[in-house]
């Protein structure tokens, strides 16, 4: 008992700067020399030194930052991170001058990757997506979701949310899992996606959720993938099982998905590159988080922004994440990928860092739990070397981590 007494006891980070993304705080929430103190895994304060309750520092052990900036761990909320193999091959293709269906046509595009991840055990699938996860991790990530999408069947979608679950008990971070079986067509549909989806939703979801696989659902609403109607058959199932929502929505061409995701009261809604005014409306009045991806923006040189304009008029909360996949974002940086969402979509430094810590925790349903530095909050905690915040996002391929606390450890 006293072993662990002192294991999980008060640890005061002190001497920093606080950047607490604390919702409704002005910006950032920035505090001057301020401090976190952690108990059992939990921030139980951060704020100013000056009006730490003495309670909260009693008996603690401390540590100087010396004047570093502390900000929540960072939150990757859209990744398809598990997967087998790679696709350099059809980037190589495509650099030759390879169109998409070319390179689809050559056995390329999503259908390799199922190919591949059918192939892998569970196990191959952790020790392959261990590296991705660990940079993902040496930029102060401390929570991530994991999509599957490349199983395709039952057994292959378990499988790759199971290999998804390992990761927390293989790394010190948190993952949320979310079930994408209705991502594409597998070649044994032979073109019939009305009967894939009766497969997703009569047999793949009930499986999943009875697995306790995963926490939430996605779909690819799209021309090339599925429906709105087909979308609806999924979400209305994920419902019935309890599952939340999200959606890959409007990233190539206007279905009107932003709106149909809002309509389910979606967590949040991604790409949204197409989404009209109307969507974003919707996704206003819904809660839905807009999920912006640059990086899959970037590698498919699509030309038509996310209409960021919108969502701020609108009041959208958006949140910023890697879309970490082997075909259209292989991309495993959140920093780097910040400074792309600045870059390329004109987002502020305070909108991206909040976009990868509070909104990425909404957009997850975790905003109780992570996201901020608030007490009653997981002690997630990433430490820089840095003298502003803007260096998070203004830097390229630069890394100023100088810690990460995950729970408090
Ligand atoms: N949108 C994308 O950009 C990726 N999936 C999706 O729904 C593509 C995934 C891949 O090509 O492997
Ligand atoms: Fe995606």
């Amino acid at each position: 008992m006293g072993g662990a007494d002192k294991k999980s006891g008060l640890r005061v980070w002190r001497n920093a700067r606080l950047a607490t993304m604390a919702d409704g705080a002005a910006g950032l929430g920035i505090v001057e020399k301020g401090v976190v103190a952690v108990r059992d895994g939990l921030i139980v304060y951060a704020g100013p030194e000056a009006d730490m309750p003495a309670a909260a520092g009693q008996g603690a052990e401390t540590v100087d930052c010396q004047g570093r900036w502390i900000t929540p761990g960072l939150i990757d909320c859209h990744t398809h991170l598990v997967y087998a193999g790679n696709r350099a091959n059809e980037f190589e293709m495509r650099l030759a001058g390879a169109t998409y269906e070319e390179v689809a046509r050559a056995g390329g595009g999503i259908v390799s990757s199922v190919k591949s991840l059918r192939a892998a055990s569970e196990d191959e699938l952790v020790t392959q997506t261990l590296p991705r996860l660990d940079a993902l991790i040496a930029e102060g990530v401390t929570t991530v979701e994991v999509k599957s999408g490349y199983g395709l069947d039952a057994d292959n979608e378990k499988k790759s949310l199971r290999a998804a679950r390992r990761l927390a008990n293989e790394r010190p971070v948190s993952v949320r899992t979310t079930c994408l079986a209705a991502h594409a067509l597998p070649p044994e549909a032979r073109g019939d996606k009305d009967a894939f989806i009766d497969l997703v939703a009569g047999t793949i979801l009930p499986e999943v959720a009875a697995e306790k696989l995963a926490d939430a659902v996605d779909g690819f609403c799209e021309g090339i993938a599925f429906s709105p109607e087909q979308m609806t058959r999924v979400f209305d199932r994920a419902k019935a099982l309890g599952l939340p929502v999200k959606l890959h929505a409007d990233q190539l061409s206007n279905l009107h998905g932003a709106a149909l995701a809002a309509r389910y009261g979606a967590l949040s809604a991604d790409h949204l590159e197409y989404t009209d005014e109307e969507g974003a409306a919707a996704m206003a009045k819904a809660g839905t988080v807009a999920t912006i991806l640059p990086g899959a923006y970037y590698f498919i040189r699509e030309t038509k922004k996310p209409p960021v304009d919108l969502f701020r008029r609108h009041g959208v909360r958006m949140a910023v994440a890697t879309d970490s996949n082997p075909g259209t974002s292989p991309l495993t940086s959140l920093l780097l990928t910040m400074n792309m969402a600045a870059t390329l979509f004109g987002l502020t430094v305070d909108e991206c860092l909040a976009g990868v810590t509070r909104e990425a925790a909404r957009a997850l349903g975790l905003l109780e739990q992570a996201g901020t530095l608030q007490a009653g909050k997981s002690a997630d905690l990433a430490i820089w070397d840095i003298e502003r915040p803007a260096e998070l996002v203004y830097r390229m391929g630069f890394n100023p981590l100088h810690a990460r606390i995950w729970r408090g450890q």
